[in-house]
């Protein structure tokens, strides 16, 4: 019989991380939320929104993962809200040792939430997780009806699913029930939100969802 023995590269090793954020977060009763979607799908926009209606009820930190620059870094610092820019430079996704590195920089003693804005990128993100206590897939009609079956993983992974930029439907031939169907089939638990940041509609019932969450 074979004794060699076998490591499966990242996966395992990210789980691991993964799980030890967690005994972490558990520990100081902090929340992490790992956003993901397409770049452009409204993720930063969505999370200001959150932190506009959840900030006077829990104190809320955010990372905000991207290749390169400090755009989205420096809209959350404008509304006062804990901030750490991670750049993959050049990786298409965040790993959980990225978050392990980041964690001691905020004071979690004095955060409920911590936000995680994940690379803009419907694939592997969803391969990769980063400790977080549950995910929201953000996919905005612009983007087609048909994503949810092109890029299963992400959806099926996911505790909640944002139909977002709900404001468009008018202009675009975004079949809703569709995508529904498409992300019940393949997960029949995730909650399912049609939000517009720029209206605001969807934003309570998102807000309660994500309220009933927390720890
Ligand atoms: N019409 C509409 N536009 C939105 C909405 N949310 C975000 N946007 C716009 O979509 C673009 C990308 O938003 P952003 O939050 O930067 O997306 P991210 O790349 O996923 O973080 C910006 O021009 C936003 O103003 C929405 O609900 N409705
Ligand atoms: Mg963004
Ligand atoms: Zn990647």
């Amino acid at each position: 019989m074979s004794k060699i023995r076998v490591v499966k590269q990242v996966l395992e090793w990210n789980d691991d991380v993964s799980e030890s954020i967690k005994s972490i977060t558990s520990e100081k009763g902090v929340t992490i939320i790992n956003v993901m979607g397409s770049p452009g799908a409204g993720k930063t926009s969505l999370i200001t929104r959150l932190i506009e209606r959840l900030g006077d009820k829990y104190k809320i930190g955010v990372i905000e993962g991207d290749i390169t620059d400090t755009i989205d870094a420096d809209k959350i610092d404008k509304l006062h809200i804990p901030v750490v820019q991670l750049q993959t430079q050049g990786a298409c996704h965040i790993e959980a040792m990225s978050i392990e590195h980041i964690l001691p920089m905020f004071d979690l003693d004095n955060i409920d939430i911590l936000i995680v804005e994940n690379i803009g990128n419907l694939v592997c993100p969803a391969e990769f997780n980063i400790g977080e206590d549950f995910r929201i897939s953000i996919l905005s009609v612009p983007e087609g009806d048909d994503k949810v079956a092109k890029y299963p993983l992400m959806f099926s992974t996911s505790d909640c699913v944002v139909m977002h930029k709900y404001d468009m439907k008018p202009y675009f031939e975004f079949d809703d029930v569709r995508v529904e169907n498409d992300t019940l089939d393949r997960n029949p638990k995730a909650k399912i939100f049609r939000v517009s940041s720029r209206t605001e509609d969807g934003l309570k019932e998102l807000c309660e969802w994500v309220e009933s969450k927390l720890k």
